[in-house]
């Protein structure tokens, strides 16, 4: 088999099932060797909890990131998640720029902001930053309301194909290369996802579980990515990332004290055989 070397860029959130404690276990469940760099130590996620910790490890970047040059390490896929600060943003191009195989792939979660609001740690400017980074990229996985920010849309919680169709041609006409859109919905019941590449438009359905989980656009991301280093196609990786997050939701329903995350553990097989690992 293919053994590919993946860099993930994401905070540790040391308790709450999301960024690198997510993305480490899945990409490594997808067979990859799975490298990290930690954009900052929380102590918790910073979605319903408070009182949390924050370590921006933003100025460790750039010595990182030259040794690992001066060692000529280099990476298969580089994939983003949340970023610690906008100087981060800058660096973290740069790694993509200059650490990236040629004929590997840069995918970005722009994880900045879901239900039509910012994550409490960013402002107007980490918005502009996060525009740059993704439009330069191979990928990037925006739920609806990153691709109303990235695209200065107005968010809405009601919508049709004609408004999704507007976003997706905004990103494309912005330098997006391929969309994976999340958390679209048309229908009682069910969500979904877009997958556009060049602007072309295709969507999977599937069961939208009532309970809106903390950590899914994570647990989403990180088993997308998985599945397309291991030779999937966009669409092919979007379903399977979608078949895998409902599962985790669901094996978390009914928990009420797991309100923070997902299980997403117990169904790593299931995601293994999925990808045809197992
Ligand atoms: O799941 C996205 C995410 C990652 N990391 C931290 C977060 C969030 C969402 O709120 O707070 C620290």
């Amino acid at each position: 088999m293919d053994y590919k070397k993946i860099l993930t860029i994401q905070d540790i959130s040391c308790v709450g099932q999301c960024s690198l404690t997510v993305a480490l276990p899945i990409l490594s469940a997808a067979a990859c060797e799975t490298c990290i760099l930690p954009s900052a130590v929380l102590s918790t996620h910073t979605a319903g909890f408070t009182g949390y910790t924050f370590r921006d490890l933003t100025d460790d970047i750039p010595a990182v990131s030259a040794h690992w040059s001066k060692e000529n390490i280099r990476f298969d896929a580089v994939y983003t998640g949340y970023l610690g600060s906008t100087q981060q943003i800058d660096y973290v191009k740069d790694i993509i720029d200059t650490l990236l195989v040629s004929g590997g792939f840069s995918a970005v979660d722009p994880a900045m902001a879901d239900g039509g609001k910012l994550y409490p740690a960013f402002d107007a400017e980490y918005v502009d930053a996060m525009k740059k980074l993704a439009f330069s990229a191979d990928i990037i996985l925006p739920n609806i309301t990153e691709a109303c920010f990235l695209t200065g849309s107005e968010y809405r919680e009601t919508y049709n194909e004609d408004y999704i169709k507007m976003l997706i041609d905004k990103l494309t006409a912005a330098g997006a290369r391929t969309v994976i859109l999340t958390g679209v919905g048309y229908r009682e019941g069910k969500t979904g996802v877009v997958v556009s590449e060049s602007g072309s438009y295709s969507y999977y359905e599937h069961r939208k579980i009532a309970k809106g989980c903390h950590g899914t656009g994570d647990v989403y991301a990180s088993a997308f990515v998985g599945a397309y280093l291991n030779g999937k196609t966009s669409y092919d990786a979007a379903k399977i990332a979608a078949d895998y997050t409902v599962l985790a939701i669901e094996n978390t329903q009914g928990d009420a004290s797991h309100w923070y995350g997902v299980k997403f553990e117990t169904c790593l097989a299931d995601y293994m055989r999925m990808i045809g690992i197992i």
